[in-house]
């Protein structure tokens, strides 16, 4: 009875796997294209046939590396398998770019066995834009110093580590997605002034959506129209440092770049920001001086004024908005950099007229939008406005910048 028991077991089991397997089947048919951005959606099967090496992690890694969406991610046991790791076969439903199908299947099948896809993409997906050469990125492996026991520099791990930066380098490059995206909005949501002062950067400065132009070459388009210079900063300065600068008409820049996996956003500030958002305004003459006044109010202020000062920099340089022709526009470096915070000034968020005592101890948001924004009339109206704050802020001294040395003078010392 036992033995008739089993057989039973067995045939019911194996009837199961086969009606698994046709769903499978069926299910994989749909491998599901979609025109505009090349997604595949498709099955795979595996197994792991050795517990040496943590061998379920890096299968998965691969899934990570190709950026795929795991949709469903199943271990059932496999009757057939007995002698594999548990005796489980693997089953994963993801999503990819489609021109990562093959590669992602040939890179499992070096660390699974088994592997099946019951329907592979016949044809080859191939780049029709030039962001499109972002995902023509698979290396030929022959010849790498780190695989190829036959390369010159397999036993040299200083050479292999160098090779291995530069490779992670070109990896992460990324076509500037985020430029193009951001440009679209400028027409009708920035201010005139940075609209002109972007147009010349176009022209005369490498700003285009391939290129970020070298710090150097930006400066010294500033440097003509108003005497600003961008100085290089590894991170977030202090409030004191930061401000202290403009005094100086140098604008502390950062180089480095947002990550890549998260092109619309950046907790800090980084050289998006810096080119996008504040560059173009810094061209103005009338927007130079207000920045430089700011810089000047904050040498040697008390840590109250200098929070003060902070709170009206954030809600003037970096989130402000002004009237133009009977319109809302955006001057702060925050919003100009930023397409959902740009974006959603149309729908018309809270809005005060900007008066430097209110916005200077105004709470502000850097985690998500601004509850409020101010808007100046115009840079001059804010500048003078600006001017009488300045005079209520008490300091045993006052300061002048002398253009010609680039230094300060400090006047009526104690
Ligand atoms: N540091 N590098 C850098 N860039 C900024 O824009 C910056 C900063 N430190 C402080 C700061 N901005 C503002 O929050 C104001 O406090 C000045
Ligand atoms: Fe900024």
């Amino acid at each position: 009875l036992g033995r008739r028991q089993s057989l039973i077991e067995d045939a019911r089991k194996e009837r199961e796997a086969a009606a698994a397997a046709a769903e499978a089947a069926e299910a994989s048919e749909q491998i599901v294209f979609e025109e505009d951005d090349g997604k595949a959606l498709l099955n795979l099967f595996f197994t792991l046939r050795t517990s040496k090496t943590p061998a379920l992690s890096r299968t998965l890694k691969v899934f990570e590396t190709f950026e795929a969406k795991i949709h469903h991610l199943e271990t059932r046991p496999c009757r057939k398998l007995k002698d594999s790791l548990g005796g489980l076969e693997y089953f994963v439903r993801f999503e990819v770019h489609l021109s990562d199908v093959n590669t992602l299947i040939s890179s499992i099948k070096r660390n699974a066995e088994d592997v099946k896809t019951t329907k592979e993409v016949k044809f080859h997906w191939f780049p029709k834009r030039i962001a499109d050469l972002d995902k023509c990125h698979h290396l030929v492996t022959k010849f790498d110093p780190d695989l190829d026991q036959d390369h010159p520099g397999y036993t040299d791990p200083v050479y292999r580590q160098r090779r291995k930066m530069i490779g992670d380098i070109a990896f992460r490059y990324r076509q500037r997605e985020v430029y193009s995206t951001l440009r679209d909005l400028y027409t009708t949501h920035a201010c005139s002034e940075y609209l002109e002062a972007f147009r010349l950067l176009e022209r005369h400065c490498g700003y285009s959506p391939d290129n970020i132009p070298q710090l150097e070459d930006v400066s010294r388009f500033l440097k003509e129209r108003t005497g600003f210079l961008l100085r290089p900063v590894a991170g977030l300065l202090s409030a004191r440092d930061f401000l202290a600068s403009l005094a100086f008409r140098v604008f502390q820049c950062t180089q480095y770049i947002r990550h890549a996996s998260s092109p619309m956003h950046s907790p800090e500030p980084d050289c998006v920001h810096e080119l996008l958002g504040h560059v173009p305004m810094l061209a103005d003459r009338t927007f130079a001086q207000f920045s430089q006044n700011l810089g000047l109010a904050s040498l040697g202020a008390s840590d109250e004024d200098i929070e003060k000062l902070s709170t009206l920099y954030w809600f003037t340089v970096e989130y402000g908005l002004c009237k133009q022709n009977g319109e809302v526009r955006a001057y702060g470096a925050g919003l100009l950099s930023s397409y959902g915070e740009l974006h959603s000034l149309s729908d018309e968020p809270e809005t005060r007229e900007f008066e430097p005592e209110a916005a200077a101890v105004q709470p502000y948001q850097d985690q998500t939008y601004q509850p409020v924004y101010f808007i100046s009339e115009s840079f001059s109206d804010a500048k003078e406005k600006f001017r009488a704050y300045v005079a209520g802020i008490k300091r045993p001294f006052s300061v002048r910048f002398d253009p010609y040395t680039s230094s300060i003078e400090v006047l009526d010392n104690p």
